[in-house]
């Protein structure tokens, strides 16, 4: 087990790179979440997401990823903006306004992973951001850097929701965190806000009502009328159950770092520029975008439900 100070000094390399909350939990099965997880499957809540059915084995034992791992390094990255959205029609969600997570973040923990390498050549590290088989927001449980809210995200005091989790696998033995309390109280703002009821109950989001999941995820060419007539002008992700929080309508502190910010100052979609794109004109101005996820097609899609309800 290394010292306290080495521990000081490891969370210090990380904030280097602007996490705002490094936490450590120790090495575990994810038993009961695992059993939770295959409920969930069972039930159908992933939709057509049928790569959640792999790799439960790593899902469950993080020791299949990283041989003889001891602890899980759990880093949030707040994308939080003072800006709001300049209208209610054809909204971005917060996290997709600025340039893509997916080309940054992972540089960042490469660099910390470099460092901690050198400090400790005998250990091994392997980082997440989105990008594997691993319940994220169960080791951010896990390692006390927050709760899981009703509405199923990680929460944390000071952060809200507004946050990516990463997570380092380390073969270092690091001394782990307290887990944190619930702070959700009473309180079902979530629940009550989702247009289309999809927080079936606490935690437990089934994304075959998600606005998330059909604006950014679905493949398919239009929505169920449940959806379609519910989206409140989303048109790409959705924020609802995060904006009603009051964990986020407190001073959360907000991300200084660029590329977060939204992209040609866009917090929302013009309809008629975006159908009077090209396909070449949407990949050149999306390319670093979450947006390129659902394709011009998607987005198009996405603006053509939107419409349907008005
Ligand atoms: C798949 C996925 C989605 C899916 C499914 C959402 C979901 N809630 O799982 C869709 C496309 C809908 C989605 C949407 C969003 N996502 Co997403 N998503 C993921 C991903 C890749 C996997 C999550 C996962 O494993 N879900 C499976 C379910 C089963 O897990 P769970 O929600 O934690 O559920 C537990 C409970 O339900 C529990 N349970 C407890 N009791 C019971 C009882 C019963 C009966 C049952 C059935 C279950 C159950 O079992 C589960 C496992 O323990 C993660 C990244 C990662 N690798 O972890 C990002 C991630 C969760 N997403 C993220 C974000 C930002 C979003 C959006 C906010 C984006 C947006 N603005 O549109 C929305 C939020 C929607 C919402 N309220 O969840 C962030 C969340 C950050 C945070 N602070 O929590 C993550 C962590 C990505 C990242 N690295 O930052 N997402
Ligand atoms: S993201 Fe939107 S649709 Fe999905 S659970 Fe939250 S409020 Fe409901
Ligand atoms: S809105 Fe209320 S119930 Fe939902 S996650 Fe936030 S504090 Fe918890």
């Amino acid at each position: 087990m290394i010292s306290l100070h080495e521990k000081v000094n490891i969370i210090g390399i990380c904030e280097k790179e602007n996490f705002s909350q490094i936490n450590i939990a120790k090495y575990e099965l994810l038993s009961n979440e695992i059993e939770n997880y295959k409920e969930w499957l069972s039930f159908g809540y992933n939709a057509d997401m049928e790569w959640m059915k792999k790799n439960l084995d790593k899902r469950e034992d993080v020791g299949l990823i990283q041989e003889n791992a001891k602890s899980v390094i759990v880093l949030a990255y707040n994308y939080n903006q003072s800006t709001i959205h300049e209208s209610n029609e054809n909204k971005i969600s917060r996290y997709a306004w600025g340039d893509d997570y997916h080309n940054y973040i992972p540089k960042k923990l490469k660099r910390i992973c470099k460092e901690l390498e050198i400090i400790y050549p005998n250990e091994e590290f392997k980082y997440y951001v989105d990008t594997g088989a691993i319940l994220e927001k169960q080791w951010g449980v896990k390692s006390g850097l927050g709760w899981q809210g009703k509405n199923s995200l990680l929460l944390n005091k000071k952060l809200g929701s507004y946050f990516f989790i990463s997570v380092i696998i380390t073969t270092l033995e690091v001394e782990h965190d307290d887990l944190l309390k619930d702070y959700c109280g009473k309180c079902t703002k979530c629940i009550d806000a989702c247009p289309t009821n999809a927080i079936i109950s606490d935690k437990v989001v089934d994304s075959t009502k998600c606005i998330s999941y059909w604006t950014i995820e679905s493949k398919s060419d239009s929505f169920p009328s449940d959806i379609s007539e519910n989206l409140e002008g989303w048109a790409f992700g959705c924020d609802i159950c995060q904006e009603v929080c009051p964990w986020n309508n407190h001073r959360v502190p907000i991300q200084i770092e660029d590329f977060v910010n939204p992209r040609y100052g866009e917090t929302v979609l013009d309809k008629e520029t975006v159908f009077n794109y090209t396909e070449d004109d949407f990949k050149e101005r999306y390319i670093k975008s979450p947006l390129k996820r659902p394709k011009h097609r998607g987005i198009k899609r996405n603006i053509i439900e939107i419409e349907k309800s008005k």
